[in-house]
């Protein structure tokens, strides 16, 4: 059967910020990321997800855009761009870009136009509305705090931003506006790009009653996902451009459930081609509130992952994800930050890499990098822990704050963000000067440089994975069957593909567990593990149980 290219590959994020500064700025940079391009095509993945690196006045650290075809001169210029394209195609590596287009900056020169007057040709590339009663056109509340709603002065109306006022959303209603989208990505495709990671894209149709823009009152999430022309939208982009080119797409489509996920990333590619799905990760109430200690619950996750595995078998196909540059990073979520960190992180990348779809690895992960130890508001760096901070502690004193920068520390974005962790040398080898957010201080026992010489390393251990990804067509063709599935501890599922099966036992837990061995792997051949005590691969196990130690992670064949 003919495999899409994206089925069978693996793509790492780069959040290029915070990834490897060549120019000792603090602030790392393209000519970084190319300097590294050895590492990552080292590690085996196939696609590179460049956060925004366009020219933006970094409010949101580039997801405000100020010019969608210009390079943001903090990270270099549109020349480095094309040496990096082409030093990554070099080695086999494609490169799928973030377009951001829900919104724009503030400071994009459609933004400044559209301001100016009522009747300017610009004004409808955005959404101006009528105050009501002398306040914004609805109580809406934005994702990174006040209204959705900012007034502007100069023409007496409000414009909308779901997130900040430096990001002003766009009009999709308007087709001049979806024009200049379109030729905005066919520039970038005719560099020779491999495609984008839509940001946001579930929020760009925006409530509509009797064919004119809308916006009621209540919770902004019961109106902002999958509006009302979302899927003409997007089968337009895909006619209109995407059609045109072998590329890749991946929707951030938040509120996305799988029944919607069958239309976004419909097998008949209309749409796109996977989304990224947020269920698996609200479970730690961020859905609703963000700014508590509650964790993710391992039998909710078993039931949403299991769900989605099954609902888009044959008809779409999943993202597969635990870290990216908006969550907390996984080892320290579900895993262990002490002396099981390594093995915790091996088996979290086990639990994620059998599964079917396409896995994304955040710059980090395969090192198993931890949350940084925010101690003081004075570390942060992203508006969103900012503003919340400011808003829940000192204005609203709705969350002492004690309590809130133990909170923020567990789940601000800025636990991504913090430089990528190369060496031992100062500043983990990421910068020669000071860095725009402290470095992680664990960084001489968790780098890169130790770990690409370690066989037993996490780096070590994604290798592996990934290979099998490649060279294993059960891993992508193959079935989802969960097992023992109210276990609070365990994570064991099959998969199976024409007579072959792969079971695979993860245990998320300090304390061990016995997995009770299905039919036909009572004779089965050990494919990996992250448990020396284990016997060794090679040997078969012939036992009707399987003892998994703390963090335990261990994968069998009946082949
Ligand atoms: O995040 C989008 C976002 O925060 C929401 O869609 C959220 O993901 C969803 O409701 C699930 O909780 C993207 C970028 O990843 C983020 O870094 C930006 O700050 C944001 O858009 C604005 O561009
Ligand atoms: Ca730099």
């Amino acid at each position: 059967m003919k495999t899409q290219w994206w089925k069978k590959a693996v793509v790492y994020q780069i959040y290029p910020r915070s990834f490897c500064d060549s120019n000792g700025d603090g602030i790392g940079d393209i000519n970084g990321i190319t300097s590294k391009l050895g590492y990552i095509k080292e590690l085996g993945v196939d696609v590179i997800w460049l956060s925004p690196i366009y020219k933006s006045p970094m409010f949101d650290n580039g997801y405000d855009i100020s010019d969608y075809c210009a390079i943001n001169p903090e990270f270099g210029t549109m020349k480095d761009f094309d040496h990096l394209l082409e030093q990554a195609h070099g080695l086999g590596l494609k490169i799928i870009m973030d377009l951001v287009v829900n919104h724009s900056s503030n400071e994009h020169p459609w933004f400044l136009e559209s301001k100016t007057n009522l009747d300017n040709p610009k004004r409808d590339y955005y959404i101006w509305q009528e105050g009501v009663r002398g306040g914004p056109p609805n109580d809406w509340k934005a994702y990174f705090g006040g209204s959705t709603w900012t007034y502007d002065e100069t023409t007496g109306q409000y414009y909308l931003n779901c997130f900040s006022p430096h990001q002003p959303d766009l009009n999709w209603e308007n087709p001049d506006l979806r024009r200049e989208i379109h030729n905005i990505m066919r520039w970038w495709l005719d560099k020779g790009i491999d495609g984008f990671r839509l940001d946001a894209i579930s929020l760009i149709s925006k409530p509509l009653a009797d064919g004119s823009l809308n916006f009621p009152n209540g919770e902004m999430k019961e109106f902002i996902f999958h509006g009302p022309r979302i899927h003409e939208y997007i089968k337009e982009m895909r006619s209109e451009v995407l059609k045109h080119y072998d590329v890749m797409t991946v929707g951030e489509t938040g509120g996305v459930r799988p029944e919607h996920a069958v239309i976004y990333a419909n097998a008949d590619g209309s749409e796109l081609d996977m989304v990224f799905q947020f269920e698996q990760v609200e479970l730690d109430g961020s859905e609703t509130f963000k700014w508590t200690d509650q964790n993710i619950n391992l039998v909710e996750l078993k039931e949403v992952l299991t769900r989605w595995q099954n609902q888009l078998f044959d008809h779409a196909w999943n993202s597969l994800y635990w870290c990216n540059h908006d969550q907390p990073r996984i080892v320290s979520r579900l895993g262990d930050s002490g002396a099981l960190r390594e093995k915790s992180a091996k088996m979290l990348a086990t639990c994620l890499h059998f599964m079917q779809g396409t896995p994304f690895i955040y710059q980090g992960e395969e090192l198993g990098m931890l949350n940084y130890p925010f101690k003081d508001i004075s570390e942060y760096r992203d508006l969103e822990s900012i503003n919340a901070y400011n808003a829940l502690v000192l204005e609203e004193k709705r969350i002492a704050k004690e309590d809130m920068l133990r909170f923020m520390a567990l789940k601000s974005r800025d636990n991504s963000r913090t430089p990528m962790q190369w060496n031992e040398k100062p500043n983990a080898g990421f910068s020669a000067g000071k860095p725009w957010i402290n470095v992680n201080p664990n960084y001489s026992e968790i780098n890169a440089e130790d770990q690409i010489h370690r066989e037993d390393s996490v780096y070590k251990y994604y290798q592996k994975l990934i290979q099998f990804r490649k060279t294993m067509d059960i891993i992508t063709h193959g079935d989802f069957q969960l097992l023992m599935s109210e276990h609070p501890d365990l994570f064991v599922y099959m998969r199976k593909f024409n007579n072959e099966m792969l079971l695979v036992t993860c245990n998320f837990s300090y304390e061990e567990r016995i997995v009770t061995l299905p039919e036909g792997f009572k004779t089965g051949k050990i494919l990996i593990t992250n448990d020396e005590t284990q016997v060794s691969n090679e040997s078969r196990v012939l036992t009707a149980e399987i003892v998994l130690s703390a963090f335990g992670a261990l994968v069998l064949t009946n082949q």
